[in-house]
């Protein structure tokens, strides 16, 4: 590994596979300004934005999740992990959103209340924008006033729900209870996800889908979108 004079690590002579695993490193340790070279530096080597995003940042993240879960990590390094993460999406959020496709479609999407996790729901915006999707985003922590002013004004075709937490994730429910209740429930395309969902869950819950991941969603999207389209002509 070449050392500059500085004893940092000159991130630029690394192959590929060992810069990928200095970024993990990197993100581990919260450092964004080299979270930040490292992606511009595979976006140089002509990767594709989709595989940086995939193979080094949510790769890293993954792993800090691990030690995070075994009490290695705790909560100040892992908001520094995150930050650093933001960092490196900051730059692949254009480029993953330049297909310039025509508008698919409209969503509104926010982490449900009690729950401040939202690099998750960053990235399925991300990737629903590079879709060709109108996103609005509702960031964290949001009681279902929130859901419910946000598809009054935008009237989306898509409801997107985040959860990270198992205390959290029944409020998906509350939330779709009171579009039943409202009698507004069909008239959006509700898709939930995180981490600790499963397909029954959403089921469970009265959602039209769970997603696994965010080209999970925007498949999905797609998809019940056509779907809906299909029987809105016919
Ligand atoms: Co939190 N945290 N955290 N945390 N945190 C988890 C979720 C946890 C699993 C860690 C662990 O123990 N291993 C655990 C939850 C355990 C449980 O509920 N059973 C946990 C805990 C316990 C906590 C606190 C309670 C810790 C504490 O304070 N003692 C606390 C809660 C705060 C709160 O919300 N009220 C807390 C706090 C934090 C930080 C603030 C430090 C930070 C969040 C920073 C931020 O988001 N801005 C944080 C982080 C970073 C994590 C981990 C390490 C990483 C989450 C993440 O960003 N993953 C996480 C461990 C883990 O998940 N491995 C953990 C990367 C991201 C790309 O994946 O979010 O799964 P994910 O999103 C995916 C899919 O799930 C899906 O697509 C995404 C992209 O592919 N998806 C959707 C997600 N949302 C979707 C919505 C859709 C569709 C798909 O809508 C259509």
């Amino acid at each position: 590994m070449t050392e500059q004079s500085n004893g940092e690590i000159d991130l630029n002579s690394l192959s590929d596979e060992d810069l990928v695993k200095q970024m993990m490193d990197d993100l581990y340790d919260g450092l964004k300004d080299e979270v930040m070279e490292g992606v511009r530096i595979l976006l140089a080597r002509e990767w594709e934005p989709y595989r940086v995003l995939t193979d080094s940042l949510m790769e890293g993240m993954r792993i800090v999740g691990i030690d995070f879960r075994d009490g290695i990590l705790f909560v100040p390094e892992v908001l520094l992990s995150a930050n650093a993460m933001k960092g490196g999406m900051e730059i692949l959020r254009p480029l993953l959103a330049e297909t310039g496709a025509p508008k698919s479609g409209k969503m509104v999407i926010g982490t449900v209340k009690g729950d401040i996790h939202d690099i998750g729901k960053n990235l399925v915006i991300m990737m629903m924008e590079g879709a060709g999707y109108e996103v609005i985003d509702l960031g964290i922590n949001n009681p279902v006033e929130n859901y419910l002013a946000a598809i009054e004004e935008h009237k989306p075709d898509i409801l997107g729900m985040s959860a990270l937490l198992t205390t959290t994730m029944p409020y998906m429910k509350v939330v779709i209870d009171t579009l039943t209740e409202k009698e507004i429930r069909d008239d959006v395309i509700v898709l939930v996800g995180g981490a600790p969902l499963n397909e029954e869950f959403a089921k469970a819950i009265g959602a039209d889908a769970y997603c696994r991941d965010a080209a999970v969603a925007v498949d999905t999207a797609n998809e019940l979108v056509a779907r809906r389209h299909n029987r809105a002509a016919g």
